[in-house]
């Protein structure tokens, strides 16, 4: 991978989108090396829970590299929409909880990747936006649907029909981000995120993240069936085996095994 950063920190890993020359622009490479990125981190069953930031100080990711996008015909932007939104797709599916440390600019693809996460936290330095209809298109990587299921319809129609950019304390206020720290805390405090995320039982983490995302897409007669198996799995454990144990016997539970 030359685009994207991959670190292991404990039951922690830490995804670096590294183009900071570019501000971290999503060209095919990008999106070929987060796919990469999630690959290696599916296959390391030691890696409990992730975080995504951007390269530099300024950037997070400053959208879909407009540069490479510029000559694209129709199919060459279905194929790179594809591409993108197919990354895009994995990512908030990935078994794993993941946390996006926003840390400067997340614009176009960038506030798209980001969205893709299951929780978002940000510099005070932070710029969102959906600046595509400025440029003549439609965001393309999840955007519309992404943007109006986190915040409000209306409040995502206002960002994307105007294209104006806002920064981290407006996105707090409309619940797009969950946090905002000074940027020499945002990586600590995401790394402690995924950390406390990391040390609950991980089968269990990753049944509930299961649950809000398919529940979400279901009426809640389905959603609650789905909830209700993902429940009974965990009792095949030995983490909740020892979870519930531990209580009993008042005492702290031994780390989760992941089993
Ligand atoms: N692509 C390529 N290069 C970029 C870039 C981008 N999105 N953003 C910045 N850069 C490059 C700049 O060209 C510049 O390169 P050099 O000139 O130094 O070689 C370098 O990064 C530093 O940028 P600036 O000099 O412009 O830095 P400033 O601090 O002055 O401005 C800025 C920062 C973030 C406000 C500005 O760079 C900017 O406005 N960037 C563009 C932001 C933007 O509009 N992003 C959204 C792109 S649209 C699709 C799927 C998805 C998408 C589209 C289609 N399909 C379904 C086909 C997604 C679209 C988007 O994301």
């Amino acid at each position: 991978m030359t685009t994207v950063l991959l670190e292991k920190k404990g039951h922690i890993a830490v995804a670096t989108v590294n183009r900071p020359k570019a501000l971290n622009a999503l060209n095919s490479q990008v999106l070929e090396d987060l796919n990469e990125m999630m690959d290696q981190v599916c296959a390391d069953p030691e890696i409990y829970a992730l975080v995504l930031t951007g390269s530099g100080e300024k950037s997070f990711v400053a959208g879909a590299d407009i540069g490479e996008m510029s000559t694209l015909t129709k199919m060459e932007g279905e194929a790179f929409g594809k591409k993108g939104n197919d990354v895009f797709r994995r990512l908030e599916t990935l078994p794993i909880p993941t946390v996006a440390a926003v840390n400067g600019f997340a614009l176009g693809g960038g506030c798209e990747l980001c969205m893709s996460c299951d929780i978002r936290i940000c510099s005070d330095t932070a710029v969102f936006g959906q600046p595509e209809v400025g440029l003549g298109i439609t965001p393309g990587f999840g955007g519309t649907q992404r943007l109006a299921r986190l915040v409000s319809p209306g409040m995502a129609k206002q960002l994307i029909y105007t294209a104006k950019n806002i920064k981290a304390d407006e996105a707090l206020r409309i619940g797009l981000v969950n946090a905002v720290y000074p940027l020499e805390e945002l990586m600590p405090a995401a790394e402690k995120l995924a950390e406390t995320i990391a040390k609950n039982a991980p089968i269990a983490v990753r049944a509930c993240k299961e649950a809000i995302n398919q529940g979400l897409q279901v009426d809640m007669d389905q959603a609650i069936v789905i909830e209700e198996k993902l429940f009974g799995s965990c009792f095949e454990t030995a983490d909740q085996k020892e979870g519930m144990s531990a209580f009993l016997e008042k005492r702290k539970h031994e780390p989760y095994q992941n089993k």
